[in-house]
C-alpha cells in the first residue's frame, strides 16, 4: 500500500514538473492558457466555436485574440476538425480510454501548434466532470463548464472542479423555459464552494451572456502580458 503511495506521488511530481514547462513554454510566448472541464455534451466545443468567432472580430472594435485549442476526447478527431472549420489551429489527443488529460499529452500536442501565433490556448479536457480536475497541465485558468440539463444541483454533489475552478460557465441558457433549472442556487453554490469563482452563464446559439465571457478572457490575457512586461519581474 506504501509502494503504491510512493509510485503515485512519483507520478504526480512528474507529471507537475511537465505541466511547469508547458505553462513555462506557452508564457514565454505570452500566451494564456485555459483547461475546460465539464461532461460530455455540455457545450465546450460549441463555446469554442463561438468565442473564436466573438475574438476574431470584436464587436466593440477591440483588438482581435487568436485562439488555438488543443482537443482532448477519448476517441475521435472530431472536435479538432470542428474547431479547423471555425477557423483556428487545433491539435486532437485521442487517449484510447483515459478519462483525462495528463501533462506529457498535452506536452506532444503543444508540438503541433505554432504558439508564436496565438494570443490563447484553450485545452478542451476529455468530457468528464470528475476525473480532469485534479492533474495540472500548464494552464492558468480552469474553466468549469456545466449545461443547464445537466440540473442546478451539479455544484452541490460534483464539488471538486468548482473549488479548484477560476470561472464556471453556465452553458445552454437558451433552454431555461424548458427547465425547472435555478441558476441563482448553481450558482450561489458554486460561490459557497469557491468564494473567488467567477460565474458566466450564456447560450452559445442566442449569443445571451457571451460579450461578459470574452470580456473575462480578454481581461485576463491582457493581466499576463501587464505581469510580464512589468520592471523587475522575477525570472520564472
Ligand atoms: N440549445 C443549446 N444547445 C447547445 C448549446 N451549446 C451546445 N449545444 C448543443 O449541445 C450538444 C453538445 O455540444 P458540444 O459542444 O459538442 O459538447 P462538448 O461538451 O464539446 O461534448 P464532448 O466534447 O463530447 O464532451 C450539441 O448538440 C450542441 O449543438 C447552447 O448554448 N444551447
Ligand atoms: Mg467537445
Amino acid at each position: 500500500m506504501t509502494k503504491r503511495i510512493e509510485l503515485e506521488k512519483i507520478v504526480i511530481d512528474k507529471g507537475d514538473e511537465i505541466a511547469l514547462a508547458n505553462r513555462r513554454m506557452i508564457e514565454e510566448a505570452g500566451v494564456l492558457a485555459l483547461n475546460l472541464i465539464g461532461s460530455p455534451g455540455c457545450g465546450k466545443t460549441t463555446l469554442l466555436e463561438h468565442t473564436i468567432a466573438a475574438l476574431a472580430n470584436p464587436a466593440d472594435g477591440s483588438p482581435p485574440l487568436r485562439i488555438g485549442v488543443i482537443e482532448g476526447d477519448v476517441q475521435t478527431t472530431l472536435d479538432r476538425d470542428r474547431i479547423r472549420r471555425a477557423g483556428a489551429p487545433a491539435a486532437q489527443i485521442e487517449t484510447d480510454g483515459a478519462c483525462r488529460l495528463d501533462a506529457a499529452m498535452v506536452s506532444r500536442a503543444l508540438t503541433e501548434l505554432d504558439l508564436d501565433e496565438l494570443d490563447l490556448l484553450v485545452i478542451e479536457n476529455v468530457g468528464n466532470l470528475i476525473c480532469p480536475t485534479g492533474p495540472k497541465l500548464g494552464e492558468h485558468l480552469k474553466i468549469a463548464v456545466l449545461s443547464t440539463p445537466e440540473g442546478d444541483e451539479k455544484p452541490a454533489k460534483y464539488p471538486a472542479v468548482f473549488a479548484l475552478a477560476d470561472a464556471a460557465v453556465f452553458t445552454k441558457i437558451d433552454l431555461l423555459p424548458h427547465l425547472t433549472y435555478d441558476l441563482d442556487r448553481a450558482a450561489g453554490d458554486c460561490r459557497k464552494i469557491n468564494s473567488r469563482i467567477r460565474v458566466f452563464p450564456l447560450s452559445s446559439v442566442t449569443g445571451d451572456g457571451m460579450d461578459d465571457w470574452t470580456g473575462y478572457l480578454r481581461s485576463a490575457r491582457a493581466g499576463l502580458v501587464a505581469e510580464h512586461e512589468a520592471p523587475g519581474r522575477p525570472a520564472s
